[in-house]
């Protein structure tokens, strides 16, 4: 082992052969070429020399990795193990390279190997394993953990096939599987010999032990093998590589052969294929679930895998298992690994022998629960025939669990069987349901809400009867977004501007930012950062001319909405702005605006016809905008293909305006919102979930605000919302509905977007029409301002500079003093955390 000494910090490097001289590192992507990839360079494609120099970065992180685990282990420290059925990663190369700090030496190799790194980091496709904020979230949290030095470890699901690829045919979305194993992946290890075993179906026996003592057996129908695939997680210059371990199922060949063998072909090949389809494919619904059997199987596979394995790790550490919670803390992400709950009861009273009181004690105090929704038709339920075939054993824990639970609640509660009624876990309202959040919350010492109005909105509404039981569980963290990925690796540009004024301290501190608030008062500092942002522009117009063949000016105001397609956040609320635009312009060509390119990116759930027509809504009017001379040199629409995070890596930072416009009390926090703000973008946006904390952090004055509270959303319903009347009384609200409606931007197809139009004259669930006048008028404030570029700057400037409480090493720190109880963050071969 050899100690190198760099200026700032103490990094290991191994021993010769992976040292990180320039020599070194191009024997070592040669090396790889040949022995891994198995080519000479002579043939070698863009994609083998990335998988070779992906091999050559990985060489470098096994020592920290394994020397991470050993630390880890001489410290005895207690480990966070974050669940999670989804982690979006985005692509390692850049990333790796900017933790481990050898992006510079990397370069030169890689040049005088006649190749070029961005064009390699390029050639890297994504493992899409997350629908979108949750599994995004889960993936800067991970990026956080291990920059602090915490002894974490992210449990998952490795899908065979991730987020569906999207692709617009005919202006309608169209989804293409992702194979994203089809080249193989460099940066996992497969550890075979820590698979466990995962039951499902069959039946349960109960006996009384010869002491006396009540024994359940359960025999299940199916059992699946459960493989570990390892991923290393490099902290930022923390010298740790903690651990992302994704399970795949596999078939058990005992099990196959046993029933091959007794002549049960059929049986066996189902069985085959039972096991291998729980993990092959990601649902790819954001905010509804429908209660699918296979999802369930995912859910209860990864959580009984992770648990087995945390006990397995406890038990070979030499911890005793009454122990475990003082050694584990397990955080629920989403309810989605919620069925742990009754898994940890279940290893702990059928099969390691503990009685009921010990074991929920042991439970009770290992779990953590964060929702991420205020949306009902979020909120799972699992129907009770599909979830007692499935886990005969889990329901009948999860009665016990529930009947405990419920003489609680009577015995503060007395005589209100309607508020017992409400708390069931089990709902009896019609079909009977498992209410996994429940489970959750009984279930955990702490639930959190994700954005301080939505904690509130927990409190007061989703969960009250929790909150009234239990206050003292309750508690706000609110998100963040790792300033790694989201501005040193995806904005070159501004962070070397930044840099060069405050020094490189600000990428593992991000309060730091706020020495450039003096900056924003400098002219000279004000055009540099114009310059840089007119740089990234460009970036970006390249990028959308290429994928979709639409030039945009780069000078032209960037305004951009990407996200996931949902009516809650309103894309068709930006669409309604801009046709209003439109026919001021076609009513009057003279009139002068500041030239804007409206950008939309984002997937639709497959099954959400809705979402769907919204996407066609957008492709119909750029249709029309962008091929109208009266209007196209002022206006431009353009929907980008297949958002995912490489793609969010170019937007984020070309944006000048962000569109954070769902109605209040909807989104419960949204990370977009602070990742377009750091990167210099002004938000437009309600008061809703963290935009109301971002607005309070960089000024009001820096922010566009429009659009009812929370509390008058819900006032307006209440009252009795008509949207008709809206409609009736605003012309320019008129005008637009009905042109849609009259089949304007439809090729004269009156009927296409009849549901949408209906639905929002009829209902408008989201209270479009009821903040449309708001927002149009904070548009045009948003226009004015943009005309006068030193303010817009100024704007601009402080908004990245106030920014550094979004960080995602904020919120860990709050996790680890509100919810783990971690304090110590000198683990790792590196430095300490720098607070
Ligand atoms: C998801 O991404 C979110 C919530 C949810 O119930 C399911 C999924 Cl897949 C999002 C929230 O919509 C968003 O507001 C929040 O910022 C994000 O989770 C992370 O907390």
């Amino acid at each position: 082992m050899v100690k190198q000494t760099t200026k700032e910090h103490d990094l290991i490097v191994d021993d010769e052969r992976t040292s990180n001289t320039v020599a070194a590192l191009k024997q070592g992507i040669l090396d790889n070429l040949f022995y891994v990839v198995g080519k000479r360079v002579e043939v070698a494609t863009d994609l083998d020399h990335f998988t070779a120099l992906a091999y050559t970065v990985r060489d470098r992180i096994l020592a920290r990795w394994l020397t991470t685990r050993e630390d880890y282990a001489k410290h005895n420290v207690r480990t966070v193990y974050y669940l999670s059925a989804e982690f979006l990663m985005g692509p390692y190369l850049a990333n790796n390279l900017l933790n481990l700090g050898i992006e510079d030496v990397i370069r030169q190799a890689v040049a005088e190997l006649d190749l070029d790194l961005n064009h390699l980091i390029g050639r890297e496709s994504e493992p899409g394993l997350g629908n979108g904020g949750l599994g995004r979230l889960a993936a800067c949290y991970l990026d956080s953990l291990a920059t602090l030095g915490v002894p974490a470890m992210g449990y998952g699901i490795r899908y065979e096939f991730g987020m569906f690829h999207q692709a617009i045919r005919d202006g309608w979305q169209v989804e293409m599987t992702d194979y994203w194993l089809r080249y193989g992946n460099p940066w996992e290890i497969r550890r075979p010999q820590a698979c466990v075993e995962v039951g499902f179906g069959g039946h349960t026996q109960s006996w009384a032990d010869s002491f006396g003592e009540y024994k359940v057996l359960w025999s299940p129908n199916e059992i699946v093998k459960g493989v570990p695939f390892d991923t290393p997680i490099l902290g930022y210059r923390s010298g740790v590589a903690n651990t992302l371990r994704l399970w795949r199922s596999e078939a058990n060949e005992s099990f196959y052969f046993d029933r091959f063998n007794s002549g049960d072909y059929e049986g066996a090949v189902g069985a085959k294929v039972f096991a291998e389809n729980i993990s092959k494919v990601l649902y790819p619904n954001d905010e509804e679930i429908r209660g699918k059997e296979l999802r369930l199987q995912q859910q209860y596979f990864f959580t009984s895998c992770s648990l087995q394995d945390m006990i397995r790790r406890h038990e070979t550490a030499g911890h005793s298992l009454e122990n475990f919670h003082e050694q584990c803390t397990v955080q629920l992400n989403d309810t989605h690994p919620s069925i742990g709950v009754a898994e940890l009861m279940r290893l702990l009273v059928d099969i390691h022998g503990f009685d009921w009181d010990k074991a929920w004690e042991i439970t009770s105090h290992t779990f953590n629960y964060t929702n991420h929704t205020l949306l009902p038709e979020a909120l799972e339920r699992w129907p009770l025939r599909i979830f007692g075939l499935l886990l005969p054993r889990h329901l009948e824990l999860i009665y016990e669990i529930n009947a405990r639970f419920l003489t609680i609640v009577r015995a503060k509660f007395p005589n209100d069987e309607a508020r017992v009624a409400r708390m069931s876990i089990i709902d009896e309202h019609g079909e009977r349901y498992v209410r996994m959040a429940y489970l959750a919350c009984v279930g955990s010492s702490h639930i959190n809400g994700v954005a301080k109005l939505h904690t509130e909105l927990l409190k007061s509404d989703v969960l009250h009867d929790f909150y009234e039981l239990w206050p003292e569980k309750f508690i706000n963290v609110t998100n963040g977004v790792t300033p790694r990925r989201w501005l040193a690796v995806s904005n070159p540009e501004q962070s070397e501007l930044m840099t060069s004024k405050i020094g490189l301290g600000w990428i593992g501190d991000l309060d730091q930012l706020s020495q450039l608030e003096r900056y924003a008062e400098d002219s000279t500092f004000r055009s540099e950062w114009r310059g840089v942002q007119h740089a990234v522009k460009v970036r970006l117009a390249q990028y959308i001319a290429e994928k979709t063949g639409v030039s945009v000016d780069p000078s032209s105001m960037f305004d951009a909405q990407v996200k996931r397609i949902h009516e809650y956040k309103r894309q068709h609320l930006n669409v309604l702005y801009i046709l209003t635009q439109y026919y001021r312009l076609k009513k009057d060509p003279t009139l002068e605006i500041s030239p804007r390119t409206f950008l939309f990116g984002g997937k639709a759930a497959p099954g959400y016809f809705m979402a769907k027509l919204i996407i066609k809504l957008i492709t119909s009017v750029a249709e029309v905008v962008n091929n109208d001379p009266e209007v196209n040199r002022q206006l431009k629409v353009v929907f980008l293909p297949d958002y995912n995070v490489t793609f969010g890596q170019l937007v984020y930072p070309a944006a000048d305006l962000s569109e954070q416009i769902s109605t209040a009390g909807k989104e419960a926090s949204g990370t977009g919102n602070m990742k377009f703000a750091m990167n210099g973008a002004l938000t437009i946006g309600t008061l809703d979930g963290a935009n109301i904390e971002i607005r309070d952090a960089v000024g009001h004055e820096n922010f566009f605000l429009f659009g009812l509270t929370a509390a008058e959303v819900a006032a307006r319903k209440a009252a009795g919302y008509h949207p008709h009347q809206i409609y009736e009384s605003n012309g320019a609200l008129r005008e637009v509905i009905d042109g849609i409606g009259s089949g304007r931007f439809s090729r004269g197809d009156g009927s296409l977007f009849r549901p949408l139009v209906d639905s929002l004259l009829n209902s408008d669930p989201y209270l479009l029409f009821a903040d449309y006048q708001s927002y149009v008028d904070c548009q045009d404030r948003v226009c004015k301002m943009y005309r006068d570029p030193e303010a817009w700057s100024r704007m601009s400037i402080y908004n990245a500079a106030r920014m550094g409480q979004f960080s995602s090493d904020r919120s860990i720190r709050d996790y680890c003093k509100d919810i783990w109880n971690i304090t110590r963050f000198e683990i790792g071969a590196g430095v300490p955390a720098s607070k």
